[in-house]
């Protein structure tokens, strides 16, 4: 039998050379995950409550502010970033923590949908993975239609994550501008007292009739200006986290690339969208040639809260008979006909200045 090969040195030597490859190996394996491990970043947050008051189209709201701004601050992280956000409740009265849309793991959310923070107390929710990527929304989940409608909201936005180097998939086209826009509804009379329920109540909500966009009221003579060059692509991140349907159109056209954070599979090009409650939609504008173009907002009301609420109690009775009882609103003043075109107001103006390139406009 040969055995001159297993003599002691040969066996040092080819351990040694094992160690080696499996060194180079662990060193291999690092160098691959090392792109995904350094995208992972840990992101704090604190939201701090308080008391507040803001005024839209003349009314004051008594609302409460996370870290003094209405709406909150944006939150933005990127696609896989370890999240947690600490509410600091220095508000009179008490309120929890929801992420709209974002896939908080299960235990997390589980634990955490009961928490509610009272005056004085602090809490720290998370610690979740951020994803999917997309526009989505952090909210009070406390008495939530009371508490949405009193200002507690706030976009929260994931950004992809770079594709690694050699991806088959690409990485997200590039937009020249990024505006992120919220849209809510407020009830005036409820406010004022002279609706006998309270802000977020079912009975009132259906009358709201103030629109918001981010902080600002919709009046129709304050759009929001958007300046842009010629060739310029914009994304828009909408959302809606009021209590009815937002319809926007726009006549140059715009495309829908998002919808709730999911790319949408055939995107085309179209010139209104609604945007029903707590839906998020992304779409993206190419500043076509100079000049101002104009994003027309409506509120398509089918029936009044009274309409409604008197069907219920009264079914024997025609809708008709109610149908001039209408209280007037920004949303329905003129249109006592539901069939009828609701007010378009604006809201967005496209300000479209000199170029950026040469090339082809197309929308
Ligand atoms: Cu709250």
């Amino acid at each position: 039998m040969k055995i001159s090969n297993f003599t002691p040195d040969r066996i040092n030597r080819g351990q040694i050379s094992n160690y080696k490859k499996i060194l180079f190996c662990l060193l291999f394996a690092v160098y691959c995950l090392l792109p995904a491990v350094s995208f992972a970043e840990t992101r704090e947050f604190t939201l701090t409550v308080t008391d507040g008051e803001i005024e839209l189209n003349g009314t004051k709201f008594m609302v409460w502010k996370y870290n003094d701004t209405f709406p909150g601050p944006e939150i933005r992280v990127k696609e896989g970033d370890v999240v947690k956000v600490k509410l600091i409740n220095k508000s009179s009265a008490k309120h929890g923590l929801f992420f709209h849309g974002l896939h908080v793991n299960p235990r997390v959310a589980l634990q955490e949908q009961d928490i509610v923070v009272e005056p004085g107390y602090e809490y720290t929710y998370g610690e979740f993975v951020a994803g999917p990527a997309g526009t989505h929304l952090y909210h009070c989940s406390y008495n939530m239609a009371e508490h949405l409608s009193r200002g507690l909201y706030g976009a929260f936005i994931v950004e992809t994550k770079p594709t690694p180097a050699g991806s088959k998939q690409g990485d997200e086209p590039k937009y020249d501008k990024e505006f992120v826009y919220i849209l809510s509804d407020w009830n005036s009379k409820a406010e004022n007292g002279d609706d006998h329920y309270g802000a977020g109540h079912p009975r009132t909500m259906l009358d709201n009739d103030i629109t918001t966009i981010n902080e600002r009221a919709v009046t129709g003579d304050n759009p929001i200006v958007m300046e842009a060059k010629k060739g310029e692509r914009i994304r828009m991140r909408l959302a809606n986290i009021g209590h009815l349907p937002h319809t926007l159109r726009f006549a140059q056209g715009f495309i829908i690339t998002h919808e709730d954070g999911y790319p949408i599979p055939q995107p085309k090009t179209q010139d209104s969208l609604t945007i029903y409650p707590g839906k998020r939609h992304d779409i993206v504008i190419t500043a076509g040639n100079p000049g101002k173009m104009t994003f027309y907002h409506s509120v398509n009301m089918p029936k009044s809260a009274g309409e409604i609420f008197e069907e219920l109690e009264f079914p024997n009775k025609q809708a008709d008979e109610h149908k001039h009882e209408h209280p007037k609103t920004l949303h329905d003043s003129s249109h006592d006909n539901k069939t009828e075109a609701a007010k378009e107001l604006p809201i967005f103006i496209l300000d479209v200045k000199g170029g950026k390139s040469d090339r082809s406009q197309r929308l």
